[in-house]
């Protein structure tokens, strides 16, 4: 029987919401547990485990802890009724478009815009005075990446975290070699790459060393790109 130390708060609530990860994906299994409940100051308990997070999981031998860590352990013990079902690659990627798309762009785009609209063909200018204008409220744009840019690129490059970590412990995000996930983020950094004198990114992050190896990719295809 597998027993999971799962964190306590007053009157047997229950909100980590690491371990709420843990106890679906063993309900997802049909694989039944006996309930430790740990609180804050209880952390002898999980000693064993040489963490002072929760969820952990004993199961048999076997000791777990990190709901990622532990979801991957149930997939190889228990493969029937898959936590990563039909094609995971794609719903991986979709999820990386989504992010993209929303978080990622959004935090991009008052930090170039001024850019952009200085660096748009003449015959497009006024299309973009207007759509951009709509969209910001003002059609000072200058001033407006400005103040964005004042706030600095801290909130920007916190949208990039998720990406950090992935690529802290493997060279792209698809795994050993790029694909249609790492296509999409580098998509999104080549935005500003191609209007903007100032790199976004900083020398030591993960995220600049990954787009390097992706500017690389295809004979230097997107490092050939007209700059700024
Ligand atoms: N990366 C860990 C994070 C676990 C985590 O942060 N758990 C919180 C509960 S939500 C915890 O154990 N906190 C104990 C503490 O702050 O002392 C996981 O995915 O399991």
């Amino acid at each position: 029987m597998i027993t999971l130390y799962d964190l306590v708060f007053a009157d047997d609530r229950r909100p980590s919401p690491f371990c709420w990860r843990t106890k679906l994906a063993l309900r997802h299994k049909g694989l039944d547990w006996r309930d430790e409940p740990v609180g804050f100051t209880d952390k002898e308990k999980i000693a064993f485990a040489e963490s002072k997070l929760v969820p952990v999981i004993h199961d048999g031998a076997k000791v777990v802890k990190d709901s990622w860590a532990i979801a991957e352990h149930l997939e190889k013990a228990y493969p029937d009724k898959p936590l990563f079902p039909d094609d995971p690659t794609r719903a991986h990627a979709r999820f990386v478009n989504a992010w993209a798309d929303s978080a990622v762009h959004m935090a991009i785009f008052p930090l170039i815009v001024g850019d952009l609209v200085d660096r748009v063909r003449p015959a497009d200018k006024a299309y973009m005075l207007e759509s951009r204008g709509k969209r910001l409220g003002t059609t000072d744009f200058a001033a407006f990446q400005a103040n964005a840019r004042e706030k600095g690129f801290a909130a920007f490059r916190a949208t990039l975290e998720p990406a950090r970590r992935i690529l802290a412990t493997q060279p792209f995000l698809s795994g050993a070699a790029p694909a249609y996930a790492d296509y999409i983020l580098f998509g999104s950094l080549m935005w500003p790459r191609c209007v903007s004198p100032t790199d976004l990114l900083e020398d030591g992050d993960v995220v600049h060393a990954w787009r390097e190896r992706m500017l690389d990719l295809f004979d230097g295809m997107a490092r050939r790109a007209k700059g700024p």
